[in-house]
């Protein structure tokens, strides 16, 4: 079977971090998001990957996972010209397909189950399409799927307001060379996109078979903000300590933290887990460090406190400023003697909430 992740599209949710990379790359426990369905990809068995890629930034995709031997799988890249919605995507890897069955993972999706069974069923089935199904508390938002009631799937309502089950499609699909003659035929949405979910339909009104899984284990579609602190709060107590920097004396650590190679922990510091600092780092003077937050690599971090948050790679903050449920992009600094006069030199769309 042959794998595909999706790492085009627009992400304007995501802004103003998708205005320099594509969102798929943002670190979630200091590790880039697409990287959790390369891994799931991988661990089933699946080393032969095609990624899609569009926009100016999507060369950083290239520099990050290269031909894919560091992750021990082979990267094929493909380039989308514009994010025409995910089945136009799909439809971009009919070369690379071939005959073979294969799974689709939208890079910003952040799975903590095993697919292995699921990729061995669909291996040996002989279902046009399996999809992953998790129960949401709020249905209305997601595309759900509508049983019969011998419990197979018979339809996927996109965003109900009435829906039928709190069953969510999430974003990994099982799919076989059948769909691409419907993705040939597909009209655009209202949206102007080739939707997964209208493909899937056809499939299923031209009375093919769609397998599904139940998955109970954690899932996210990483859309927004606040998800991406959610998964990255997840990920983390996932996580074993360990720690590989320098600790000075009067240091208190408390909890699952994870310290890369380089970094120092200097006096009077507290770090309270689940908490991972990357390499390089100089944690010093008055800092706390509290739970569910990642820094990255080359990273200053001096008299303020961080909890519930993420701070990207060579950052500098030193404000005396409690922050929370905050994502602060790469090589930021906030620096203030008093937290009463800042200076900001801000791009477009930052949210300052003091
Ligand atoms: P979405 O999150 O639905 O769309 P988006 O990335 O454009 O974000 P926003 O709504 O905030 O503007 O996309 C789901 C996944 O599919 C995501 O990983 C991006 C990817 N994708 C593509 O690769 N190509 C596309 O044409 C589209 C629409 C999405």
């Amino acid at each position: 079977m042959k794998g595909i992740i999706l790492h085009g599209g627009f992400g304007t949710r995501l802004r103003p971090f998708t205005y320099t990379r594509p969102k798929q790359l943002l670190p979630i426990a200091n590790v880039p998001m697409s990287q959790c369905g390369l891994n799931s990809l991988k661990n089933a068995g699946i080393n032969d990957i095609a990624i899609i890629i569009g926009g100016e930034n999507s060369y950083k995709v290239k520099d990050y996972y290269g031909n894919g031997e560091k992750f021990g799988v082979k990267i094929t890249y493909v380039e989308q010209d514009y994010p025409k919605g995910i089945s136009h995507a799909i439809g971009l890897c009919q070369d690379f397909v071939d005959t073979d069955k294969f799974a689709v993972f939208l890079g910003d999706n952040i799975l903590l189950k095993d697919i292995s069974q699921s990729v061995k069923d669909f291996e040996k089935g002989d279902e046009a399409a399996r999809i992953l199904l998790c129960e949401v508390s709020n249905p209305s938002q997601f595309g759900v799927a509508q049983l019969s009631s011998d419990g197979s799937l018979v339809k996927i309502v996109e965003k109900p307001k009435n829906p039928p089950t709190n069953l969510a499609v999430i974003g990994i699909y099982f799919l076989t060379t059948s769909i691409f003659e419907v993705i040939a035929n597909l009209k655009p949405s209202w949206r102007n996109e080739l939707e997964i979910t209208d493909a899937l339909q056809v499939l299923l009104e031209s009375k093919q078979k769609i397998s599904y899984d139940v998955i109970t284990h954690y899932w996210k579609d990483t859309g927004t903000p606040s998800d991406i602190i959610d998964a990255n709060k997840i990920l983390l107590s996932q996580m074993e300590p360990y720690f590989f920097g320098i600790r000075e004396d009067q240091v208190i650590i408390k909890g699952n933290v994870m310290v890369g190679k380089g970094t120092t922990i200097r006096k009077g510091v507290t770090i309270e887990g689940p908490v991972i600092i990357g390499e390089n780092c100089i944690i010093g003077d008055g800092a706390y460090l509290g739970p569910n937050t990642s820094i990255g690599n080359n990273c200053k971090i001096n008299s303020c406190s961080i909890n519930n948050s993420i701070v990207m790679d060579g950052c500098e903050i030193s404000c005396g400023l409690k922050i929370s449920e905050s994502i602060i992009s790469y090589n930021t600094t906030i620096k203030s003697n008093s937290p009463k006069n800042t200076i900001f030199t801000l791009g477009e769309d930052n949210k300052i909430l003091l």
